[in-house]
Parts: structure tokens; sequence; C-alpha cells
């Protein structure tokens, strides 16, 4: 692990401290009860704010190859993705004009959730992941994975075998690239000529205002708003041309660049936006750990009142979230005493720190819980829909974030203090 001293984006040394959230696990690091010995490590988790560029990241970094060779995370499982990626496709194929003589490279292609709309509509695809899982899942469904980290010396050697790209796509990975520059370097380097990249990104702002504390993990090491990113692209020779925002991941921006300046005029709303809300500034953010240490007090206290009252409590999606959720709040057996995935990667494996065993979701049906703590609340809908027979059964839903709430019926309750 590295203490970064300066800022991943601009190189600023003036980082100015947000929030702490302890010596905390990697959120992929999930222990086989099997292998009895092999602790998790832990390591800072401290988020901190670039005054200079008002970049927002986590002042440590722990090695890429420690969390993402064995990585478990397979976006095909969400519905709710898989449909938000159809739509994204469609919209590009038509918009570019793609077709067969066209190339659409993605970074952090995963399990090919995204290229296979591409596929089907005839159009050649590339995928980028070092992640075994996934690309084997991804060349299993016909989508070519190069098992490799993306940065200037990958994009160089794709120009050389001529292979630019028409669209390159980059969802959830901006974030997650010690080499941040390199990274976008990259970019710029292999976009096609009239090429465009697509990136989605976690929108800060969501994160600050709707509390999504548990997004912050080892895996993410910067948390963007507009007005950072601009100057980041802009480093590279490469106009950020569009923003849109996304419901996706707790709340997420699409960004559109390339090299030609284009701006639909949603660029300067957003900068308007986030200097009105004083985004570039420590006070905006000058609250946000104590906010956060209440949303923690007030699950602990919803959950220990059920616990008092006899109530049995498990959780539903063994998320990165949902490992920092628990882990920073001080939650574990038997307040809660399992969880459920659908993921059979997840399934009898622990939650890494608190070490709560995770099972088919079929187990709330068996066992019927009295409550479920859904710490994929990004996905609440998702699960609640699925979960209609363990609902009928008389179990009720808690979403933890942004204010701890039982779910009766279909609507929040409001949460006994
Ligand atoms: O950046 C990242 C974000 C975008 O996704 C990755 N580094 C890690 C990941 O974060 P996460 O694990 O918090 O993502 P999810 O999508 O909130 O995790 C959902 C979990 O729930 C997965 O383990 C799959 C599971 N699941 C389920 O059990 N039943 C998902 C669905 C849709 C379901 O129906």
């Amino acid at each position: 692990m590295t203490t970064e001293l300066f800022c991943r984006s601009c190189g600023s040394g003036d980082l100015q401290p947000i929030l702490s959230l302890g010596m905390m696990p990697l959120t992929d690091a999930y222990v086989d009860p099997g292998a009895p010995g092999r602790s998790e490590p832990r390591y800072p988790l401290d988020l901190a704010l670039c005054a200079e560029c008002s970049l927002i990241q986590i002042l440590h970094t722990v090695p890429p190859e420690e969390m993402f060779e064995d990585y478990q995370y397979f976006s095909s499982f969400s519905d709710t993705l898989l449909a938000h990626s159809c739509e994204h496709a469609r919209r590009l194929v038509a918009t570019r004009g793609l077709g067969p003589g066209s190339l659409v490279l993605e970074v952090a292609s995963n399990d090919g959730y995204l290229l296979r709309y591409f596929l089907e509509a005839g159009v050649p695809v590339l995928g980028i992941d070092p992640a075994g899982g996934p690309a084997d899942a991804a060349e299993a469904a016909g989508i070519p994975t190069l098992r490799e980290y993306f940065g200037v010396e990958l994009a160089e050697r794709l120009i050389r075998e001529g292979r630019r790209a028409d669209v390159l796509l980059a969802n959830n990975v901006l974030a997650h690239v010690p080499d941040l520059n390199g990274f976008v370097a990259g970019i710029a380097a292999v976009l096609g000529e009239n090429g465009i990249a697509q990136i989605e990104v976690p929108y800060v702002k969501d994160l600050i205002e709707n509390l999504e504390f548990d997004t912050i993990y080892h895996e993410h090491l910067c948390y963007f708003s507009v007005t950072a990113l601009r100057p980041l692209f802009a480093r590279h020779g490469l106009s950020l041309n569009g923003v849109e925002h996304l419901e996706v991941h707790g709340g997420s921006l699409r960004l559109t660049v390339a090299r030609e300046e284009d701006g639909d005029g949603s660029v300067d709303a957003y900068l308007e936006a986030e200097e009105r809300a004083g985004m570039g500034g420590y006070e905006y953010y000058s609250l946000f750990a104590d906010r956060v240490e209440e949303v923690k007090s007030r699950l602990r206290k919803l959950l220990g009142s059920l616990r008092e009252a006899g109530k049995r409590i498990a959780a539903y999606g063994a998320a990165a979230k949902g490992t920092i959720l628990l882990n920073a709040s001080g939650i574990a057996a038997p307040l809660v005493e399992y969880i459920v995935d659908r993921n059979p990667h997840k399934q009898g494996l622990l939650l890494p720190g608190v070490r709560l065993p995770i099972h088919d979701p079929s187990r709330l049906v068996e066992d019927r819980p009295d409550y479920v703590v859904i710490l994929a609340w990004n996905i609440a809908d998702e699960i609640m829909a699925q979960q209609g027979a363990y609902r009928r059964a008389g179990g009720r839903f808690i979403v933890p974030i942004p204010s701890p709430t039982v779910v009766e019926n279909g609507a929040a309750s409001s949460t006994p203090t």
C-alpha cells in the first residue's frame, strides 16, 4: 500500500481530509471458511479534497493486482444494469453509425454485459479486463477480451496493430486506476479519427448529498465532479463535450469526450451548478463526516431495537458497498445473521471483515428472517420485486442509505428512532 501525498490528477500537495472510515478490508477479499488462518488485510480508508483541482480521492493506494486478480464482480447479475447497457449500445450504434467496419473498444469490459449488444448489432468489439473470472465469461459469450490493464502502453500497441476505436467505453473504471493521467492519455491515443469515448463514473455530488459513504472503498481511488474532470481530460488533448446524469450505482455521470470540441451545453450547466453548490471548496464537504456518523448510528439503533424486540435480521447483496457499510458501522453477527446473494461465485464465502456467511437468496423463504437489510440499495427495487414470496410471507426490507428506512408494502415507513 502507498500513501498519496499529491493529487492523483493535478499533482498538487494541497489535499484536505474530508472523512476517515478507519481500517477497512478490501471489498473483494471474500473469505473462504475452508481456508483457516487466511485473514483479510485492512488498510486506511481516508477521503480528501484537492484544493487545486477539486478532485475527491482516497489517500492510500492498494496495488490493483491485490484487488482485481480474483475479482468476483459480474455485471450481468443485474437486470437493471443489462437494460441500461442495452439502451446505451443501441443509442450509440444509431447515433455513431456503427457497422461491420467499426470497432468498439471497452475498458473494464467485465463479463461482456455491454459489448454483447454491439456484437448482436454486427459491430466488431474488443474487451479489455484483467479480471480472469469475468473475462472467461465474456469470451464464452464470443467477446474477444485482452486480460490486461489499460494505459498508454496498451493503447500504443493497439495503434501499432491498426486497432483504433470509433467508440471507446469505460464504465466504472476511471475511478479504479492508479495512473489516472496515463489512463486518460491512453484513451486520447487510441481514439480513431472521429472517435468518441463515453465514460461512466459515480457522481460525487450524489455520494455527498445522499450519504453514499459505503461506495467509498479501496477500489475507488477517485470520486468525480465535472469541475475536476474537465481539466483532467484537457491535460491530454480531450474535450469534455457532454455530461448526462444516470441513476445507476447510486447516481452516475455519463461523460462524452473527443479530440474535437463539440459541446452541447451540458458541461457548462454542470460547472455552473457545481460552482453554485460550492463543490470546489472545503465547506461543501465539511459536514459530510458528521452526517455519515449519524447514518451509521441510526442504522445501529434501528437494528438493535428490532433485535431487542426478538426480531431476526439478514441482509441482501454481498456487494462491495455492503462490506463498507457493515464494517464501518460495526454491524456484524448476531445483529445480522447472514447475507444472501445471487452470484454463485460469492455463495459459501464470508463477507470480508464482518465474516458473515453468504447464501443463495432462496434461504430467505426457507428461513424467513423478520427483516432483510438491502446492502445493494442501488438495486433495491429490483431485489424487492424479485423477493415477492419473502414479502408475502411477512418479511420486510430495510433500505439503509440515505437514511435507514423500513419498507412496508412497497412504501418506506418511518424508522423507529
Ligand atoms: O465500481 C463498482 C460498482 C459499479 O459495482 C465495482 N468496483 C463493484 C461493484 O460494486 P457493488 O458490489 O457494490 O455492486 P452492486 O451491483 O451493488 O452489487 C450487487 C450484488 O448483489 C452483487 O453481488 C450481485 C448481487 N445481486 C443479487 O444477489 N441479486 C444482484 C442482483 C441484481 C440480484 O438480483
